[in-house]
């Protein structure tokens, strides 16, 4: 069999994948989600003909988006992640002990659902007791909540279609109301080579809102480019300032010397900052 999915990373960029079979189609109310058998990277949650996460390569980002804000924070309890209905940041938050409720908002609860059937490595955490899930729109969720988490996660799609709401100020400002005095907002901010736009104006966006805010990267193989960035806004602890001792958590790519040097950016992304 040599049938291939393409992804369209930009409009002079694609992504090909040998495909070994479609498991699952369905078009939800949001989105097209598909879940399709890759030779190269296992199973690969598709929406709307973009890669969201592969078995084989969603450690890198679900590692990367949640532990650096959980060891940024000493006490992580409360934690809420919008987006992310994979479950794969839900897994990675459950590893801190000090964690006692975790909220999910995802829009799509088919995104939850096939997950939980085809995708189990990913989304284990999700029938974990502690882990409250709410689907509904989280650009409406956070306008309701003040005072009340340590960290946020947002683990959106791409800024099209359901998400583009993610991305602007008010709901930044939301999510900072949200927070504790002393809470952490991480978000995934796009790949830095192929839409820095993007990149970018998250970046000063938060900033804007947030007295500490830094980027940081990693590498996610199946995005564009590779490379992926992530911003970070604090309202008290500095990353910079933080060290990991006595690490014992179970991972593929997070580890204290990557999350001294995750925050080390390249000329080309400082000078667009
Ligand atoms: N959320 C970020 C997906 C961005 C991918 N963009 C792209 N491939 N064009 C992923 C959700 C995983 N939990």
């Amino acid at each position: 069999m040599n049938i291939w999915f393409t992804e369209e990373q930009s409009s002079s960029l694609r992504l090909s994948l040998k495909i070994k079979d479609v498991l699952y189609s369905v078009k939800t109310p949001y989105q097209n989600l598909v879940v399709i058998d890759t030779e190269q990277y296992g199973r690969a949650l598709v929406l709307d003909d973009i890669v969201q996460t592969t078995e084989k390569d969603e450690f890198f980002y679900h590692e990367m988006i949640t532990h650096v804000p959980m060891f940024t924070h000493p006490n992580p309890q409360r934690v809420l992640i919008i987006g992310g209905g994979d479950g794969g940041v839900v897994r990675e938050v459950l590893k801190h002990r000090s964690v006692q409720q975790v909220t999910l908002v995802d829009i799509d609860e088919e995104v939850i659902k096939a997950s939980k059937l085809f995708l189990p490595t990913i989304s284990s955490g999700l029938s974990n007791p502690i882990v409250d899930i709410v689907c509904t729109d989280g650009i409406k969720f956070i306008k309701e909540k003040k005072d009340f988490y340590d960290v946020i996660i947002v683990d959106s799609t791409d800024p099209i279609g359901p998400a583009v709401g993610l991305f602007n100020k008010d709901f930044y400002t939301n999510t900072f109301e949200a927070l504790k005095k002393d809470g952490i907002l991480t978000v995934q901010s796009e790949s830095p080579i192929i839409n820095k736009n993007i990149t970018v104006d998250i970046f000063k966006t938060i900033k804007d809102i947030y007295p500490l805010t830094y980027m940081y990267t990693g590498i996610v193989p199946t995005y564009q480019g590779g490379l992926w960035c992530f911003t970070l806004g604090s309202k008290l602890y500095n990353p910079l300032k933080t060290s990991i001792n006595d690490f014992k958590l179970e991972t593929k790519y997070f580890n204290p010397d990557i999350f001294k040097s995750c925050f080390a950016l390249p000329s080309f992304i400082k000078i667009m900052l």
